[in-house]
């Protein structure tokens, strides 16, 4: 190997770094979301919440019964008490919301 091989190969791997480090131009700040899992306890309509009976969410908690905040209120109506559910927490100035549920058939 030459010296101008050297240089080639150099500037070769410094541009491949530095695309991989580059964020493309569309992509967003990340945010920070959980997917839980577990069964639907009951409906606080008044309140916006969701009590969930959860399994551990990794990195997140531990498994518990709590109240989840929804984002919206059309989130309270996507399951019935005693449903399976995957639901998705994402993190908000506000605080954490349910942002997504799905039931699980
Ligand atoms: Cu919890």
């Amino acid at each position: 190997m030459n010296f101008r091989h050297l240089i080639f190969l150099t500037s070769f791997f410094l541009s491949t770094c530095q695309k991989q480090q580059e964020p493309a131009p569309e992509q967003k700040p990340a945010v920070e979301q959980h997917i839980g899992q577990g069964r639907l306890v009951t409906v606080n309509e008044e309140r916006g919440l969701l009590i969930i009976d959860h399994s551990d969410i990794p990195d997140f908690m531990s498994a518990m019964t709590m109240p989840f905040e929804v984002a919206n209120p059309e989130l309270l109506t996507v399951a019935q008490i005693g449903d399976s559910i995957h639901f998705t927490i994402t993190k908000t100035d506000s605080g954490y919301f349910v942002t997504e549920v799905r039931v699980i058939k």
